[in-house]
This record gives structure tokens, C-alpha cells and sequence, in this order.
């Protein structure tokens, strides 16, 4: 499929959305949802410093954390935003402790979509300057339209995702989503408020030289992970590799995407299931990886194979440039 670049992000939508295999009208809908919001998110952002919206919120989420004033605003405008579609009949949030239930149980609301959301990851760089995003994941219901949503309709494998992106909130704000049919990349004008095609049909590069892990706990992690990283940082062949790691996810995977590379949050000794959610990281991140000719998974399987059985249940996560992923697997299945 032709992407012309400087086509606006609704032109896009429009042109490909006989390609959705669904309901297009729908799907747009819900992508322009995220545009709108996306887009208010990245104001309230780029102003942190100047208005006091820094700090946290006085509350903690259901990770125990923090909650940044911005997570609950970037939270507040996803959800309200995607409720005004009326095509949403429910929405999980990483700030959220349980699911949110919309109009599911209205018999004239045909609601077909669930979304889950990680609505600003990486917040707590907020206070430092540093990119943040916002994460996405949408899946049409398991049950019953016109019966009250379930968490059945929440708990599917990411296999079954219709459609996923994120949105980074950095030097530039872009929007990066797939629906299945490749990643396309679209670049906010701040000036007028538009999202244009810059990065059309976005793919990792096979190989990379760039590793993403916290080093800092390196001593907590499994061997076949720590022989990983040796071998990273080992003169021999195109090797030694560089280590970036900005503590964002979204910025992390995008640069790897770009640039070539691996990302890894590995399950540890502190951290018996990892650090990131399956639901709203991990999943929309891994279905983005594979249709950009990446790879993501938990250890010995696909990240987007392994059936959820909790809302923010945690796994371990390894995704980006193919070879170096299977490189790592190779590493893993040593000392499994
Ligand atoms: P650590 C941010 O909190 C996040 O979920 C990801 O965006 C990021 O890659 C990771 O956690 C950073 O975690 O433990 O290395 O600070």
C-alpha cells in the first residue's frame, strides 16, 4: 500500500479504512478519539514546567505508586474522550483499579470495542524533563453487545488485538499505531494542531546495536540474561553494542525502531514477574514489534501468545530488531 508522506493523519484513516477488517466507520472513530485526546495530553505536557500540575497527585494507583498529577489528567482525558464515541463499551487503565463499563448494557448502544490504555508511561520522568507516552490497546468484546461488559472481554490474548499504538510526547509528539496492516508513523504540527504522515510503514532493521535494560539491577537478574548483556558489551565482530536506556518505554522502543535495537525488562530476583503490564504495555508494544518486522516476547514464548488471567498482571519483556531477539532467546533457553 502507497503512503504518501504530508497526508494528514484523518486523510490516512479515511483512505485505509476499507482495509480494517471491521466496522471502518468504527474504527476511525476510535482513532480519532485518541487523536483529540492525544493532542489536549500533549498541551497539559509540554507545559508541565510552567504550571503546577508537577508533583504527585496525593493518591497512588493500584501499583502503589505515585500518582502525577498529569497521570490523572492524561488518564481523565482518554477516558472521557473515548466515552464521547459511544463506540466504546469499556476501558481499562493502568490508573484505573478495576474496568470502566460504558453504555454495555444499553441495548441501543451497539458497543463493540474495549480499549486499555497505560494512559502516560513513564510519568514519573515528568519532573526531569525527560519523554513520556501514552499507551493503547483495542479489542472488539468477547460477550454479548448489549450485555454488561465483562473482564472476559478484557482478558484476551494479544493476538486477538484489532488495533494498537502510542503516542510520545518528545521533542516532537508523534502518533504510532497498526491495525494489522503495518505501523505508520504521524508527526503533530503543534501550530495547527494537525497529525501528518511522516514515518510511513515503519520497520525495525533486522539488526541492531543498541541494548535498553536498567543495568542497575543486573545483579538481580537470571544468568541467561546477564550472558546476554556480556555478550553485548564484548569486543567481537559488530560488537561492542551501546547501551541506551531513557527509562520510557515508548521512547526506548521508538528510537529501536528507527535505529535498530533490543529493549528488555527481564523478570528478577526482585521482581519475580517483571516490572511492565502485560495488558496495556507489553501486548499493544509486541503487536507493533511484529508488524514492523520485530519481535516480542516474555522468555520461551510470544509475548502477544500468553493468556492474561489478570487485569495488570506483570511479564517479562524483550522486544525489538529480530536477530537480536532471537540472539537473546538463545541466551534464555541455555539455563531453561
Ligand atoms: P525502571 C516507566 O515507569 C516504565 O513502566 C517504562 O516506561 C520504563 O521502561 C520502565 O518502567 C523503567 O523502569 O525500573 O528501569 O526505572
Amino acid at each position: 500500500m502507497l503512503r504518501k508522506k504530508n497526508k494528514t493523519l484523518g486523510e490516512f484513516i479515511i483512505e485505509n479504512q476499507s482495509s480494517f477488517q471491521y466496522s471502518s466507520g468504527e474504527l476511525s472513530k476510535l482513532i480519532n478519539a485518541i487523536r483529540l485526546a492525544a493532542k489536549v495530553v500533549n498541551h497539559e505536557v509540554n507545559k508541565a514546567g510552567l504550571v503546577d500540575v508537577l508533583g504527585a497527585a496525593g493518591d497512588t494507583n493500584i501499583q502503589g505508586e505515585d500518582q502525577q498529577k498529569l497521570d490523572v489528567l492524561a488518564n481523565e482525558k482518554f477516558i472521557q474522550t473515548l466515552k464521547n464515541r459511544e463506540i466504546v463499551c469499556g476501558i481499562a487503565s493502568e490508573e484505573e483499579d478495576d474496568f470502566i463499563s460504558i453504555n454495555s448494557n444499553d441495548e441501543q448502544h451497539q458497543n463493540k470495542y474495549v480499549v486499555l490504555i497505560d494512559p502516560l508511561d513513564g510519568s514519573s520522568n515528568i519532573d526531569v524533563n525527560v519523554s513520556v507516552g501514552t499507551i493503547f490497546s483495542i479489542y472488539r468484546r468477547v460477550t454479548p453487545v448489549g450485555t454488561p461488559v465483562t473482564l472476559e472481554d478484557f482478558l484476551q490474548p494479544g493476538n486477538q488485538q484489532v488495533a494498537a499504538g502510542y503516542v510520545v510526547y518528545g521533542t516532537s509528539t508523534m502518533l504510532v499505531y497498526t491495525t494489522g496492516d503495518g505501523v505508520n508513523g504521524f508527526t503533530l504540527n503543534p501550530a495547527i494542531g494537525t497529525f501528518y504522515l511522516s514515518h510511513p510503514n515503519m520497520q525495525f532493521p533486522e539488526k541492531g546495536k543498541i541494548y535498553s535494560v536498567n543495568e542497575g539491577n543486573y545483579v538481580h537478574f537470571h544468568r541467561g540474561v546477564k550472558d546476554y548483556i556480556k555478550y553485548c558489551q564484548q569486543e567481537e565482530d559488530d560488537r561492542p553494542y551501546t547501551s541506551r536506556y531513557i527509562g520510557s518505554l515508548v521512547s526506548d522502543f521508538h528510537r529501536n525502531m528507527i535505529k535498530g535495537g533490543i529493549y528488555m525488562y527481564p523478570k528478577s530476583s526482585v521482581t519475580q514477574s517483571g516490572k511492565l503490564r502485560l495488558l496495556y504495555e507489553c501486548n499493544p508494544m509486541a503487536f507493533i514489534a511484529e508488524q514492523a518486522n520485530g519481535l516480542a516476547i516474555g522468555g520461551k514464548s510470544r509475548i502477544m501468545d500468553i493468556q492474561p488471567t489478570e487485569l495488570h498482571q506483570r511479564v517479562p519483556f524483550f522486544c525489538g530488531s529480530r536477530k537480536m531477539v532471537e540472539k537473546l532467546q538463545e541466551f534464555l533457553e541455555k539455563y531453561h
